[in-house]
């Protein structure tokens, strides 16, 4: 709807205080005209973000000779800018929308006019008309099918306003020129006179139907008005109407009940005013109910409720405790929050939706902050020309995946592809600093220990308890319902819909594991080194040590009997991990292995892991993922093995629901250990190849947008450190899971250290999965190593060896686990147990002192069981 009209105020001369309009009566109007030129744009800026909302149009003009200008008022909220015929074709090349500018006419000659509007859309301005009725010739030639056009005038005078008002112009007039009070000051135009100006009534009354509104929309009743109500409702700032009983009708002046007047304006065919007020009192109808239509609604409601509240809550009420307990209220939107993204139906997503939107609304209420200024808010950042990021902060993506994973029981890895980071565009920032791939870079010498620390935080950290709440039934239900319980899970999770048993048993046909002889060569090759080394940690003989003469003590080692391996599926082909679990399991003797790996959609395992599950004499492969997975193992079902232990990498769930059975001691089951997403630590000094460190980092990102890599550089300066920078933003970008990588590189870090030994302090710090050492003297450099999964040696050692083929398992502690457990290794898969052994003299040597401290603590029993075998009363 075209501004009636619109008062100009010049912000190199405007002040309250000025004859005129002031900033109150500019808002009852809407529609601001400033004038701004490049020494008062800022204080345009400030004006515009102090009145977000409050007026319906805040315009700026074409004095601006800067384009970056232009864009920041169009972004602060200005609903139009006026610009010069040179600026329009620039900002509608760069999309700006063509009803967010008005072009501005160079002269006001017809021939200037014609020939600037012809062929254009855009609204258009004539500056500071002294022949009035040139313009109003144009008009008539052009009729009602044009652009907008706003007119100033050079001589402001109420006759020439009125006649080009009539022609649908829009007037733009001083605000010293005009006046809610005629009677205070007769020589200025009446704000109200321009208002009705072009107003017509449909009634036989002349009067005009009046709707009135609350700043939200919520119409509180229908009223009328004539000029002579509206210039009162102006002047005194309230609403007054017209009663066709009693004339004037100042609303509210005998019950209290009166109201603020926010702004009027007229609607499409100038027939209907719309009041837009703030009801004070009990409320606009005169049965004392808000509105004449019955009570609030919804958010209107919760609004009042609360603000009552505010100013009196029983106390010791729910929301007495919210208003006063910010960290309980803090805990609540985060939970509702967190609720409202994991809801799925319609009805769940309502319910959810509405516990977040009534905590907001708790926390503004509590700050006095009102529904209205939400609102206002939400309508500027709407008119925003320019592009906000919208990625979720670091802390927050590991969340959000963290839910995603759910449905699919695979690979972290996989698990988190659809989590906000990944970047939707080339244009998306995610992983970018000054438009390349590139990981923040912090110099160790200028920042805070605090500061790295926070900087080597790992990306989501925090999660867990929603997580293992979800687990919960999950776990329950497989563990009650068996087999059904995981199809079920399997066919929702997987979409695998065609299984009908939860589980394929050996011997596996040949049929599922066709593969390429080259892929078969090359998982044999891994087998086998795998196998040799994992068969160079076995024990071949029991530790025995004679510790007094004749006392015999020994430690042997037996296999785990029963082993549970979990190779994250998803989209992702892992038969490496089949093989890191499968062949130590083997090497160790363990009777029994299952492997569990979800399925792909049409129900199978790819055929390099059943390949794999072969080699390793897997009895069967669960065919399941996630928490279904580990409670079918944990626990057994109808036709999965319970096992033992449980092992390998897996996606949150899978890491919860592993801490949840090892937890339950009725499940009688271990595991190996807590996993996080993977992640790499690269230290480098000037005799690093810049290229092999950047590959390196990049193949631990391009695992999912939650691994983290962290390259500390020893002692090099900026050529060198942009050298990495270089390889790696050139490396990255040729990568077919670019985007993955970027989502990583977000949460990534470089850091700038002088010397070798600070280096590794700060890794071992962080206790990396992965640890590579491109130095000089990288083996005399693992003597520093405390804390590391895996350590790759030189730079002709890059981690991807340690994921396939080198012999080293790649089931390694991540998210700082390392700093308490190893790797899976032979040992993952043995216990040991130990024996004693003594003859009568040993026991006769020893027994003296195993009876004098079963005396101390007095188990009369466990002394008489040595007394009496030696003889002694
Ligand atoms: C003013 O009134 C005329 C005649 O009724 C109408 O054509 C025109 O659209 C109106 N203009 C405005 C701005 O209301
Ligand atoms: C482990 O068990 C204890 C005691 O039953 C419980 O408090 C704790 O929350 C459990 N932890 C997990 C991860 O289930
Ligand atoms: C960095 O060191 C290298 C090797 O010593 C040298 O060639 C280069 O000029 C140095 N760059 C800067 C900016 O000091
Ligand atoms: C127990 O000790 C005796 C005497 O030292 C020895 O002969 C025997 O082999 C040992 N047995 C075992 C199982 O260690
Ligand atoms: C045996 C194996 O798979 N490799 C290593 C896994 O990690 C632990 C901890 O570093 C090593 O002890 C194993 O040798």
């Amino acid at each position: 709807m075209a501004p009636a009209l619109l008062a100009a105020i010049d912000l190199l001369n405007y002040s309250e205080s000025t004859q005129g309009l002031n900033a109150q009566h500019l808002s009852f109007v809407g529609n601001v005209y400033a004038r701004v030129t490049a020494e008062t744009v800022d204080q345009a800026l400030s004006h515009l973000q102090q009145s977000v909302g409050r007026f319906t149009n805040y315009l700026g003009v074409a004095t601006l000779p800067s384009i970056d200008d232009v864009l920041s008022l169009l972004d602060a909220g200005a609903a139009k800018v006026f610009v010069t015929r040179l600026q329009l074709d620039e900002l509608l090349s760069r999309s700006i929308a063509q009803d967010r500018l008005v072009l501005c006419l160079p002269g006001n000659t017809r021939d200037e006019i014609i020939d600037a509007i012809s062929g254009t859309q855009v609204a258009v301005y004539t500056h500071q008309v002294d022949d009035v009725e040139l313009v109003e010739a144009w008009l008539k030639e052009y009729g009602t099918d044009r652009p907008e056009v706003f007119v100033s005038f050079l001589k402001p005078e109420l006759d020439s306003i009125l006649r080009i008002s009539k022609l649908s112009a829009i007037p733009i007039i001083p605000a010293q020129s005009l006046t809610v009070d005629v009677q205070k000051e007769p020589e200025s135009l009446s704000v109200a006179k321009l208002i009705m100006a072009n107003a017509t009534s449909d009634r036989p009354d002349g009067l005009f139907t009046t709707l009135v509104t609350d700043e939200r929309g919520t119409a509180l009743g229908l009223v009328y008005s004539n000029e002579e109500s509206v210039a009162e409702s102006l002047r005194t700032g309230r609403g007054v109407y017209h009663s066709r009983k009693r004339g004037l009708w100042y609303k509210g002046e005998s019950s209290g009940d009166i109201q603020e007047l926010v702004s009027m304006l007229l609607d499409c065919d100038n027939d209907c005013l719309q009041f837009i007020v703030r009801q004070k009192g009990r409320g606009f109808c005169h049965l004392a109910t808000p509105t004449c239509f019955g009570q609030y609604r919804g958010l209107s409601r919760l609004q009042k409720t609360l603000q009552s509240r505010k100013e009196s809550a029983p106390a010791g009420s729910y929301t007495a405790r919210l208003f006063n307990d910010p960290q309980l209220l803090r805990a609540k939107i985060l939970e509702e929050a967190t609720e409202l993204c994991d809801a799925t139906t319609k009805e769940e997503i309502a319910f959810e939706a509405a516990d977040v939107l009534y905590f907001a609304l708790t926390k503004c209420i509590s700050a006095g902050v009102s529904l209205e200024d939400v609102e206002r808010n939400l309508d500027a950042k709407s008119i925003k020309v320019k592009r906000r990021k919208g990625d979720a902060k670091p802390a927050f993506v590991g969340q959000a995946s963290a839910a995603d994973g759910v449905s699919s029981g695979g690979n972290q890895k996989e698990a988190v592809k659809e989590a906000a980071s990944i970047p939707k565009s080339v244009d998306d920032p995610a992983g970018s600093r000054n438009g390349r791939i590139a990981m923040e870079r912090y110099v160790t010498a200028r920042e805070t220990p605090e500061t790295i620390h926070a900087a080597l935080q790992r990306p989501s950290q925090r999660s867990s308890e929603k997580i293992i709440a979800i687990c919960h039934p999950i776990i329950e239900a497989v563990k009650s319902r068996g087999d059904a319980a995981v199809l079920e899970y399997t066919h929702k999770f997987e979409k695998a819909t065609s299984l009908t048993s939860p589980v394929l048993k050996a011997p596996f046909p040949e049929s599922l594991m066709q593969l390429a002889p080259a892929t078969k060569d090359a998982i044999d090759v891994s087998f086998n080194n795998i196998w040799k080394f994992h068969a160079a940690q076995k024990e071949d003989k029991p530790l025995v040590v004679e510790t007094m003469p004749g006392v015999v003590c020994s430690r042997f080692a037996r296999p785990i009997e029963r082993v549970g391996l979990y190779v994250p599926g998803g989209t992702a082909v892992l038969p490496s991990t089949a093989l890191m679990l499968g062949v130590p399991a083997k090497v160790a003797g363990c009777k029994k292995i299952v492997l569990a790996t979800p399925p792909r959609a049409d129900g199978s395992v790819t055929a390099e892991v059943v390949y794999a599950a072969h080699k390793v004499g897997a009895e069967a492969i669960v065919l399941a993922g996630g928490a279904q997975a580990v409670a079918a193992m944990a626990y057994g079902t109808e036709s999965v093995s319970k096992v033992d232990k449980i092992l390998g990498p897996g996606n949150q769930f899978v890491t919860a629901a592993k801490m949840i059975v090892s937890n339950d001691t009725n499940a009688g089951v271990s595991i190996d250990m807590p996993a996080g997403p993977s992640e790499v630590l690269v230290v480098a000094d000037a005799s690093a190849n810049p290229a092999f460190v950047a590959s390196d980092l990049l193949s631990q990102a391009e695992h999912g947008v939650d691994s983290q890599v962290i390259c500390i550089t020893v002692g090099l300066n900026e050529t060198q450190l942009a050298a990495i920078e270089d390889e790696l933003h050139k490396q990255a970008n040729t990568l077919p899971r670019v985007d993955i990588v970027r989502g990583a590189i977000e949460h990534s870090i470089t850091l700038v250290a002088d010397t070798i030994e600070e280096a590794l302090a700060l890794s071992n710090d962080y206790a990396p999965e992965h640890l590579i050492l491109q130095v000089q003297d990288a083996e005399k450099v693992v003597d520093l190593v405390e804390n590391a999964g895996s350590v790759f040696i030189g730079q002709w050692t890059p981690e991807s060896v340690g994921d396939y083929s080198a012999g080293v398992n790649h089931s390694l502690p991540t998210f700082g686990y390392a700093k308490q457990y190893s790797g899976v290794n032979l040992g993952s898969y043995v216990k040991h147990i130990t024996s004693s052994n003594l003859t009568r003299e040993g026991l006769a040597a020893v027994g003296p002192a195993v009876m004098e401290l079963a005396r101390v603590e007095e188990l009369e029993a466990h002394r008489r069981a040595v007394s009496l075998r030696l003889g002694i009363a």
